[in-house]
């Protein structure tokens, strides 16, 4: 299998985490310079018409685009240990809080960045009235998380699942980014730092 990433980019880094927790050792790993455009050639939009990263190329040469995609293909290949949850209310649990970090934060924080940052101006439509309401969002979000993450090690379900994945790559990559500092969120930084020892997250 070869997984199509980016350096430092949060949704193939997500996939690489993933990978590394199943401890799943047949991936070859091809970076794509994202600000030299690698992922807009011509060979690549064959791989991922959408221009993306990351993308699974399967050794038949089928493709899996869409992080979440990829991750519950690798689930179901490689079982253990589990990451979507076993039992109905576990599996509800983490999809649901997987979704609720996508759109109240990881959603807000990255149109904030998208449609802000000069960085991006290459690759966005920025509308910076747009990024800035987002950003707002974001801070709310943030607060509302910060009570949630009172004591909690993991999001749910008492065990590191996807959503976990999820929630710590995208503040991970994207509060600094919106120019918030997440020292002015105690819990938030707790449960980020403890995670962010995991073997999987030096990749
Ligand atoms: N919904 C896609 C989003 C993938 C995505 O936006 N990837 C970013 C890197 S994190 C990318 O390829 N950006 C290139 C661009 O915006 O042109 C997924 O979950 O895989």
């Amino acid at each position: 299998m070869k997984i199509y990433s980016s350096p430092v980019a949060p949704s193939p880094r997500k996939v690489l985490i993933f990978i590394a927790e199943k401890g799943i050792d047949n991936v070859q790993i091809v970076n794509l310079d994202l600000g030299k455009l690698e992922h807009k050639t011509p060979e690549y939009k064959k791989i991922a018409p959408n221009s993306r990263v990351p993308a699974l190329e399967l050794d038949s040469g089928e493709v899996i685009l869409e992080t979440t995609a990829i991750c519950r293909y690798l689930e179901c290949k490689y079982p253990e240990p589990n990451m979507f949850g076993t039992d109905p209310m576990e599996i509800a649990h983490i999809e649901m809080w997987y979704s609720r970090v996508s759109f109240e934060l990881m959603m807000p924080l990255m149109h904030g960045f998208r449609h802000t940052h000069p960085h991006m101006s290459q690759l966005e439509n920025q509308n910076n009235e747009f990024g800035l309401a987002q950003r707002e969002l974001a801070v709310n979000s943030l607060k509302h998380y910060e009570e949630l993450m009172c004591d909690k090690e993991f999001l749910t379900c008492k065990k590191f699942t996807y959503a976990d994945i999820q929630m710590v790559t995208s503040l991970q990559f994207l509060v600094r980014l919106n120019k918030i500092d997440i020292n002015d969120y105690k819990n938030l930084n707790t449960y980020i730092n403890n995670i962010a020892e995991r073997p999987s997250f030096s990749v």
